[in-house]
């Protein structure tokens, strides 16, 4: 196995250049593009929540080490990126309003491209309504939100009830994720579907599309 530590702490301490080069070489050893993430990018933001709560770290620290992991995204994207020429569906994605939280988004939006899913990525912080003129004007299969926060999390009700205020319910099946929500919330607020991680998303999202 890869020995992932040094791309685990520079993500840790922030350091952009650093994580690219490490990411490159685990690659080159031949690491597995996905075992990046679960053995070091995942870990070291855990470790940055960790010192953040302790009061080791601070909003910056957490900054720095969100974006050193976008370069290792942006090199692991068109490794895992399907190479069918039909798409497997359209998906609308989204961070929920007040949530600025974005690399779990990423990393969903990442997977299901690599399923072969074509994704239309809203960014953070979007609002209801504009999740329902995307769905209106996209017209995806599936609508997908994330959340990190549970101050948040009602976010992801509040756009249900938007599309079905504007008759779009039927049209799209909703899936929510994100660290704080659960089977039990989503099953609570009428989503299509949930999943803990990134890995089983696509799994979920083929799912909803075959209706089965
Ligand atoms: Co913030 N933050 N943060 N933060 N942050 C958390 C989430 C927190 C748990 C830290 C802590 O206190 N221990 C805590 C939330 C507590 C709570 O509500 N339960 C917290 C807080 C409190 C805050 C602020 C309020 C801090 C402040 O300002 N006082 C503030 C809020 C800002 C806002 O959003 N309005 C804030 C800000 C930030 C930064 C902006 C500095 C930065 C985000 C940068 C960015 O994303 N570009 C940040 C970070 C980095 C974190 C931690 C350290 C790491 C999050 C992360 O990226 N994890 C986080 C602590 C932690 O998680 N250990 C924390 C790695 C990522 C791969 O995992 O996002 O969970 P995750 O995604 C997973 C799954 O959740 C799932 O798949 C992914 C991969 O498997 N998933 C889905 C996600 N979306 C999905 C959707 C799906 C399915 C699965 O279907 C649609």
């Amino acid at each position: 196995m890869t020995d992932l530590s040094d791309l685990e702490s520079a993500v840790l301490t922030g350091n952009a250049e650093s994580a690219l080069t490490a990411a490159r070489a685990a690659l080159e050893e031949g690491a597995h593009p996905l075992e990046l993430v679960s053995g070091a990018i995942s870990p070291a933001m855990d470790e940055a929540g960790r010192r953040f709560e302790a009061g080791d770290y601070f909003v910056p620290e957490l900054l720095l080490a969100a974006r050193a992991t976008k370069g290792v995204f942006e090199l692991i994207r068109p490794l895992l990126a399907a190479t069918g020429t039909e798409p497997a569906g359209r998906v609308v994605l989204g961070t929920v309003q007040g949530d600025l939280h974005d690399i779990g988004k990423n990393l969903v939006k990442t997977m299901l491209e690599g399923g072969g899913f074509e994704v239309v990525d809203l960014g953070v912080d979007v609002p209801a309504p504009k999740f329902v003129a995307a769905v209106a004007a996209q017209q995806p299969s599936i609508l997908a939100l994330s959340a990190l926060l549970t101050t948040t999390m009602p976010g992801m009700k509040t756009t249900l009830e938007a599309l079905r205020a504007a008759g779009l319910r039927e049209r799209v099946k909703v899936m929510v994720g994100g660290a704080p929500v659960t089977q039990a919330f989503a099953d609570a607020i009428g989503a299509d579907g949930y999943r803990p991680n990134a890995a089983s998303v696509v799994e979920l999202a083929r799912q909803l599309v075959s209706g089965a």
